[in-house]
């Protein structure tokens, strides 16, 4: 049985329940649960704080977590990291008051910055051989310099309309983030085999959203070149149409370059394309 820590509300939440019911597991998320077995797999899941999460797996409270990656820095735990999941993605900025000059990082030089991220701001600042004062505050960051209490803030962005909205602009961008899967630095062999097959499964979802089915006729005489535009996952499926002279060809095409290939396909003489999503996919 291996434990996994997801969030128990925020942000995460509803990503991190997807990407475990994408990989066929079963368990109920009622707000007020505090763990969750799952009916068809060897997994428990427990919901916790984010800032709790990479110490109950560096601890071995928890065998793996989903954790932004700004939190695990922040915390400086010593796990493995297994998987970077796509979702919560946000950078970790700073920013001044829109009417506050700024030509470089020598312009922080000593000013009075507020933030929840400490550890990340001191090392980004010691990297740049810049001292400032750290203000360390729990929430509402981007308050403080309206309220006189700090000349710059260091905060998670994501659109931007929070900074927009209290006056100030982003400076400078220190951190992008995303949703890590995380696991402590030993796991029994048992435990390893669980977190391999969700980890296989996780993978077939991933390749099938990166990639499209795509079924089409061929006029025999353009085949060569209409298989070299479709390199698929080995090489693409020929079989004969009724009509003499055409084949029909089957393949997978990458998401990003799908519209080109169509495009190319087209001009190759390719006739009756069908484009289908494809639900799982192992490479
Ligand atoms: O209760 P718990 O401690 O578990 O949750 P939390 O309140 O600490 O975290 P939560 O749920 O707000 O965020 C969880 C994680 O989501 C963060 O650690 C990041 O990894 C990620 N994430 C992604 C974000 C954002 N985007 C984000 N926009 N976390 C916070 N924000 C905040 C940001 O600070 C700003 O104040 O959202 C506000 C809106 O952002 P804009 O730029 O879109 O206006
Ligand atoms: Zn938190």
């Amino acid at each position: 049985m291996l434990r996994i820590a997801i969030q128990k509300s925020g942000r995460l939440f509803d990503d991190s329940v997807a990407l475990l019911r994408d990989a066929g597991i079963t368990f109920g998320s009622s707000p007020n649960r505090l763990r969750s077995p799952a009916t068809n797999f060897p997994l428990e899941i427990i919901f916790l704080r984010d800032d709790d999460i990479p110490e109950y797996v560096e601890g071995g409270v928890v065998d793996a977590g989903i954790v932004g990656e700004n939190v695990l820095l922040e915390k400086r735990k010593t796990v493995q990291v297994l998987d970077r999941l796509g979702f919560g993605a946000c950078r970790m900025s700073i920013a001044l008051p829109k009417t506050t000059p700024y030509a470089g990082v020598q312009d922080l030089k000593n000013l009075r910055i507020a933030t929840s991220y400490r550890v990340i701001l001191e090392d980004f600042l010691q990297q740049k051989n810049i001292h400032a004062e750290v203000h360390e505050i729990s929430g509402a960051v981007e308050l403080t310099p309206s309220l006189g209490l700090a000349d710059a803030i260091f905060d998670i962005v994501s659109t931007g309309s929070t900074l927009l909205s209290n006056g100030l602009r982003e400076v400078e961008t220190v951190l992008r983030s995303e949703a890590l899967l995380i696991a402590g630095p030993v796991l029994s062999a048992e435990k390893q085999d669980v977190l391999d097959r969700l980890l296989f499964r996780m993978q077939a979802n991933r390749n099938a959203k990166g990639h499209r089915y795509i079924l089409l006729n061929a006029p025999n005489d353009r085949l060569d070149e209409i298989v070299r535009l479709l390199p698929g996952m080995k090489s693409p499926t020929v079989l004969p149409l009724v009509t003499p002279g055409w084949c029909s060809l089957h393949s997978v095409v990458r998401e990003e370059v799908f519209w080109d290939v169509l495009e190319q396909l087209k001009a190759a003489g390719a006739q009756g394309i069908l484009v289908a999503p494809i639900e799982r996919m192992i490479l």
